[in-house]
């Protein structure tokens, strides 16, 4: 009985602009300080992880340490938007994050090198640290779970009525994840004040897209919840910006939980290990020469006489000298003592 209704159904094209999908936002056009601004935090994050890099080749940052490079315009472009009480949750990838939150770059760079100065008090590593203080929700190593956790963050939100936006993001991998679909369900019932970011890069470890995803636009993962997707030039702030700042109206309206898909690009290895068999090194150097986040902005700001070279040699120098200096708080910062083996941690 069911397949025979099943089978005179009417067939009806499916409208994804109906369904959910909708077009990206024009870029946003950025004032000089807005560029100057998306410039700097975009070369913090970027100095300040190759110095990780580095810092991890020294052998002074041992176990998991995921970097962002290639990805900073993302999280920038996100949070050049957002409120004082708006909340962000990532999750493994995230030093970008939390120094986009306003994080100091010292507590962060002593928590990756294991000391107890660092926001964790060094027993937390690259993937978990927090700053309530910053609105900053980890950091978190379980694929896909901060997803959850960021829809739980805003239920107390819609609950208190504060009128704030948690923002979970997540990779293209933790997206064909189960628990981010029961989110999805509940945030649209519920119609939180939720945006998803998936942060997506092309890859999941070694694993392209093409090889994990059964549907590769990752804006469209909402649909049956109803909830929208925008799909974003991840690697242009500007278009972040403008995505985002609809996306956070979307929410503060009322009208529930939106997907932003950004469509960027990691040029490091998955982690410090990775054979990095699984793209070409053409690859890698075409997105960097073409697509480079900071040096569109840099073009930008020459081409528009915004600043000269200099001065931006003047902004790059600064920025050398805060990451110089978070390094060597790190290093100079004691080891957390064995007193606290056992504080501050599930057993
Ligand atoms: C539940 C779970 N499964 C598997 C892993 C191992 N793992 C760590 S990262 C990763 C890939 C995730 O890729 P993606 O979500 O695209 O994020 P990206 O690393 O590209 O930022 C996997 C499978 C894990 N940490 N947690
Ligand atoms: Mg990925």
């Amino acid at each position: 009985m069911a397949a025979r209704a099943r089978k005179s159904a009417p067939k009806k094209a499916v409208d994804h602009a109906l369904l959910g999908s909708i077009p990206a936002p024009e870029p946003a056009k950025l004032s000089k300080d807005e560029e100057l601004k998306a410039y700097r935090d975009m070369l913090l994050i970027r100095r300040f992880e190759e110095k990780a890099g580095q810092l991890y080749g020294m052998g002074q940052i041992g176990g998991f340490c995921h970097l962002y490079i290639g990805q900073e315009a993302v999280v920038t472009g996100i949070q050049m938007n957002m409120n004082d009480g708006d909340q962000m949750i990532t999750a493994y990838r995230d030093h970008g994050h939390m120094l986009a939150m306003g994080m100091e770059s010292r507590g962060v760079m002593a928590e990756l090198t294991g000391r107890s100065d660092g926001y964790s008090r060094g027993k937390g590593g690259s993937m978990h640290m927090f700053s309530r203080e910053k609105n900053f929700y980890g950091g978190h190593g379980i694929v896909g779970a901060q997803v959850s956790l960021g829809t739980g963050l805003a239920f107390a939100n819609k609950y208190r009525d504060n009128g704030n936006v948690s923002v979970s993001f997540c990779g293209d991998g933790a997206a064909n994840q189960g628990q981010v679909y029961e989110s999805f369900n509940m945030a649209a019932l519920w119609k939180l004040p939720t945006i998803y970011v998936i942060e997506n890069n092309r890859y999941a470890m070694g694993t392209s897209t093409k090889r994990h995803a059964a549907q590769l636009d990752f804006s469209m993962r909402g649909v049956s919840f109803g909830i929208p997707g925008i799909q974003v030039d991840g690697m242009d702030v500007r278009a972040v910006k403008s995505a985002s700042e609809y996306a956070l109206n979307h929410c503060r309206n009322g009208d529930g939980p939106i997907i932003l898909e950004m469509m960027t690009y990691r040029y490091r290895g998955h982690s410090m290990s990775d054979p990095a068999k699984y793209r070409t090194k053409d690859e890698v150097q075409k997105m960097r020469s073409e697509q480079d986040p900071i040096e569109q902005v840099k073009q930008r700001i020459i081409a528009e006489k915004l600043a000269t070279e200099d001065d931006l040699k003047v902004i790059d120098k600064e920025i050398r000298e805060i990451v110089v200096d978070a390094a060597e708080f790190a290093q100079n910062s004691p080891e957390p003592d064995v007193s606290e083996l056992y504080t501050d941690i599930l057993l």
